[in-house]
């Protein structure tokens, strides 16, 4: 994608359905800089050959020095999704427990997040905090499980390995939502439960003033929970909020972008392929039908898409095998550099075959502007909680606030609209860089007054001491 103007991007803001704000959270390193770099990268701010060395968000010197994020820092970026032009407004985190107030200021600005999984370490202490924040704040997160490179490279793990080991990452990140929908199921009952008692303990003084008909009641704990419907909570590929990628080899995919490949290449149908390409389910070769099952048979995930991803690995970086590279490449229809085939580190191949087969921009941003919302899907009660600061009800909030309300709902851009500021966040500064105290500069007449007091001063000391002063000397 080229360069985007700033007349285009203003042109986009006056659309709020088609924009997206959202910010990225992980725990520290699993790479929510770099990925930012890509998605800059594929605006053109940045070269792709600098995304993931530059960290253009780190853009404070101390950042830079010590290669982490410490505040949060935001781009807007503009993505084209067939003839649909969508605006993105981005935050980038830090992931240190230390900078968390950085956190819940981006995510409080925001209608949903993508949360960044290290695919090695897996679910960190930082991410199940920011996993929580996006719940506590209502806002829709989607996943990518990053580093997919290190279970090839450094790992050593087998395509079938991999998938057994995503499999187990995926159950970690949903135990986390699982736990958080539970508890709050399970608060909302007690609540219930709570207001009922009370209405009956009511009826019961009512009818019974000295409390001799008491009878012990018994509680399921448990009930309510099946009744609420939670399977759109969770994180999984087929659902399409799940990317896998390698934000330092620029690649990136969802489920959706292989089931294309081969909907077309098979002749099956992409939405068959898009339910059967995650979990238990084999190509049956002679009868070229999908089958549920495993029987010893790789599942399609590893058959149709990791293993094209390993061999590519295998061929380019462990192998260096050019004749193999230039048979895939030529599959995949990726035409590369002759700079960056003869390039003597063959990630620098492998990136540009990569950025161009499966770039990790498009698959973030198309399943950012398709899963997550957009600004006017915010709910009234949202809209209410960020406009009352601390303990204070909304209701409580002079009725000309109250009124704004509808603008803030609405989105409205139109001229006669009220311009709301939203202040996210405050901090303290030093009374001195107020601009009402900094030193403004003298002017002409003042610098020719205090050069002639030091001159004064200057032609008093030069003038002979009286004979009866003595000069003390103090060591
Ligand atoms: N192997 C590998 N390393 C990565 C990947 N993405 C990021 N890194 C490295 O992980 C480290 C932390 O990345 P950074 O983007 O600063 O993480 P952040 O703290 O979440 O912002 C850096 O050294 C990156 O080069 C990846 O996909 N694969
Ligand atoms: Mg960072």
């Amino acid at each position: 994608m080229g360069h985007t103007t700033l007349d285009k991007i203003k042109a986009l803001q006056k659309n709020p359905a088609n924009i997206r704000n959202l910010c990225i959270l992980a725990h520290v390193d699993h790479g929510k800089t770099t990925l930012a770099d890509c998605l800059v990268a594929s605006n053109g701010i940045i070269s792709s050959r600098l995304a993931g060395k530059l960290r253009y968000l780190d853009s404070r010197e101390d950042e830079q020095i010590r290669g982490i994020t410490m505040k949060s820092s935001a781009i807007s970026l503009h993505y084209a999704s067939g003839k649909t032009d969508y605006l993105i407004n981005l935050i980038d985190s830090p992931g240190h427990v230390d900078f968390s107030s950085e956190v819940s200021t981006a995510v409080r600005l925001c209608d949903g997040a993508i949360i960044m999984v290290d695919a090695v370490e897996g679910v960190c202490p930082q991410t199940q905090a920011v996993l929580r924040q996006a719940w506590l704040e209502n806002i829709r997160p989607v996943l990518v499980i990053n580093k997919m490179d290190r279970l090839i490279m450094e790992l050593k793990f087998t395509s079938q390995e991999a998938y057994t080991h995503l499999q187990k990452i995926l159950e970690q990140v949903n135990a986390v939502t699982g736990s958080l929908f539970t508890s709050k199921v399970l608060e909302e009952r007690a609540d219930k439960e709570k207001e009922k008692d009370k209405e009956k303990e009511k009826e019961k003084e009512d009818i019974d003033p000295m409390g001799c008909s008491g009878s012990e009641q018994v509680y399921d704990w448990s009930a309510g929970l099946e009744d609420s419907d939670d399977s759109q909570l969770y994180f999984s590929p087929d659902q399409g909020n799940v990317v896998f990628a390698s934000a330092t080899d620029g690649w990136g995919f969802s489920i959706q972008q292989f089931a294309n490949i081969y909907s077309q290449k098979m002749g099956i149908r992409g939405e068959v392929l898009r339910k059967t390409l995650w979990g238990d389910f084999y190509l049956h070769a002679k009868a070229k039908k999908i089958m549920k099952g495993t029987k010893g048979k790789k599942p399609l995930f590893v058959q149709l898409v990791l293993d094209n991803i390993w061999s590519l690995y295998d061929a380019v970086v462990t192998r260096r095998d050019q004749d193999k590279v230039e048979k895939m490449m030529l599959s995949l229809g990726v035409k590369v550099m002759a700079r960056d085939s003869r390039h003597s580190d063959p990630k620098v191949l492998l990136s540009a075959i990569c950025g161009q087969w499966l770039p990790v921009s498009q698959a973030v941003l198309s399943m950012v502007c398709e899963k997550l919302p957009s600004p006017l899907d915010m709910t009234s009660e949202r809209i209410e909680k960020l406009m009352s600061v601390g303990a204070r009800r909304f209701d409580s909030l002079p009725t000309q606030t109250q009124e704004l309300k509808t603008a803030f709902m609405q989105c409205s851009c139109e001229d006669t609209a009220p311009v709301i500021v939203f202040v996210s966040k405050m901090i303290t500064v030093d009374a001195k860089s107020l601009p009402q105290n900094k030193q403004r500069p003298l002017t002409q007449e003042e610098i020719t007054q205090r050069r002639e007091l030091a001159r004064q001063r200057h032609a008093e000391r030069q003038l002979p001491l009286p004979p009866s002063t003595t000069v003390c000397r103090h060591n």
